[in-house]
């Protein structure tokens, strides 16, 4: 029943027109029907017949087929909006892109089989089924219903890869790996920012044992932080990495344009030029939106873009970035778990700042004594909300999603936690008092044990 809303629902707003084969002028309107007549044939399918089985976000039609053992040909028609898989327990797996329909063979053995998409967070999402036999026995028949038990303890693995250390310090505009600042190359005139951005799915440690397949925007997580000025133009490069296994796209908050156009999906080995003028100050989160978008942006698909106002931000020696998030341990050398990141309540193993537990507590992130600092500082979840704090200090400036606390104002007002929940961003301003080391956390206590501590160090650390 799921199917056909969303179906129908998609197909009203004219997404699945735009994005299916072009020389079928019904593509989903001829799968369903294949699937519906399938259906109200015989109650089990015999040897010789074609199956047809349709996949989308995030289900499989039908979820349950009643067949006897034997040789069959079957059809794999992908009418979602990104790359599907049907796998089947005997190994056999038919991949589909957006609007393709592939035929196969398939051999039903004597109890039947499961069939699952492959692709990390499709089967939690749903895009699980079965070949039911007359020898299916009955506990695999039930053990089709999604579990709803507790999650599986993963355990530190001593052999995993040290992580790689996230440098903290905000570039400058137009600094950072990729980027170019061409002055006067945007088509009004103005500014251009060039952005080669690579999509990647590769392993990184994620905490102190615990290694982890990540999808990345630029190799790293976060991905690289773009800075810019209103009034400047952006142009991303967005590239799929070919040996990539999912679909992948961009969503920068920092922009304005059409959700299904420049936000589109690619597959692996496809590119985009996303481009935008940056009209408003702030600091902006970008990310995969993807489906299951969630996945996507627990899974290391986020970044930062700061905007300036046009005139720029004063000038100041020290400034960094902290991008807040949490992270569902999958099994090791997997992705993060999308069935704990999707429940109503989420329970993270660990919230982290720059892609790494616990980083800047092993190597404090050093600012001089007395000087004003800057740090931009987003949160992007993606589920749960923070309190950013610094141990012994106020911010006496904090510009939190357009509303400004100014240093110096009447009556002298200050601030002890910026409240950031998922997307938002801010920049704030402070100093050390004097010598020594100032934590920085979420004041969201059950979470600083979790990996969201850090560490200020002033002068060498120690009080005089
Ligand atoms: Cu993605």
């Amino acid at each position: 029943m799921k199917i056909r809303i969303v179906v129908a629902a998609l197909a009203a707003i004219g997404m699945l027109a735009a994005s299916c084969v072009a020389d079928d002028p019904d593509p989903v309107g001829d799968a369903m029907a294949a699937v519906g007549e399938q259906a109200s044939g015989a109650s089990e399918l015999q040897p010789g017949a074609t199956i047809n089985f349709v996949g989308d976000e995030f289900s499989f039609t039908p979820m349950e087929v009643n067949a006897a053992p034997g040789a069959y040909k079957a059809t794999f028609t992908n009418i979602g909006t990104v790359r599907h898989d049907i796998t089947f327990e005997d190994g056999t797996k038919i991949v589909a892109d957006p609007g393709e329909a592939v035929d196969f063979d398939l051999d039903i053995p004597d109890e039947g089989m499961p069939f699952i998409c492959s692709i990390p967070g499709h089967a939690d999402s749903g895009m699980v089924g079965a070949i039911i036999t007359a020898q299916t026995p009955v506990e695999l028949v039930s053990a089709q219903e999604p579990a709803v038990a507790g999650f599986d303890v993963v355990e530190p693995d001593p052999a995993a890869p040290p992580y790689d250390l996230r440098d903290p310090r905000a570039p400058q505009r137009g600094e950072g790996p990729g980027i170019t600042l061409v002055a006067g190359g945007a088509p009004d005139g103005g500014d251009l920012i060039d952005v080669e951005l690579e999509m990647t799915e590769r392993l990184m440690t994620v905490a102190e044992g615990y290694e982890q397949a990540v999808w990345t925007f630029g190799n790293t997580v976060p991905g690289p932080v773009i800075r810019t000025k209103v009034g400047d133009t952006v142009r991303v490069h967005l590239i799929n990495a070919p040996e990539n296994e999912l679909s992948h796209s961009m969503d920068f908050h920092a922009s304005q344009v059409a959700w299904n156009d420049e936000m589109r999906s690619i597959a692996p080995g496809e590119e985009l030029i996303y481009e935008f003028v940056t009209e408003y100050a702030g600091v902006w989160m970008y990310h995969c939106g993807t489906d299951p978008v969630i996945h996507h942006i627990a899974n290391g698909m986020f970044g930062m873009v700061i905007t300036e106002p046009a005139e720029g931000l004063p000038p100041m020696d020290d400034e960094f970035f902290i991008i807040q998030h949490e992270w569902y341990t999958g099994p090791q050398g997997e992705t993060s778990s999308m069935a704990k990141m999707d429940v109503a309540a989420p329970a993270p193993d660990f919230v982290m700042f720059n892609g790494v537990a616990f980083q800047y507590l092993d190597n404090p992130i050093e600012v001089e004594t007395g000087k004003e600092i800057r740090l931009f500082v987003l949160n992007v979840g993606p589920s749960i909300d923070s309190s950013f704090h610094i141990v012994g200090t106020i911010f006496d400036s904090v510009t939190k999603e357009g509303v400004h606390l100014t240093r110096g104002n009447e009556g002298n007002w200050g601030s002890q936690a910026v409240d950031l929940a998922p997307a938002q961003g801010a920049i704030i301003e402070l100093k050390a008092a004097e010598d020594g080391l100032y934590p920085f956390v979420t004041h969201a206590f059950n979470f600083p044990g979790r990996g969201a501590l850090g560490l200020l160090q002033a002068g060498d650390g120690v009080p005089k």
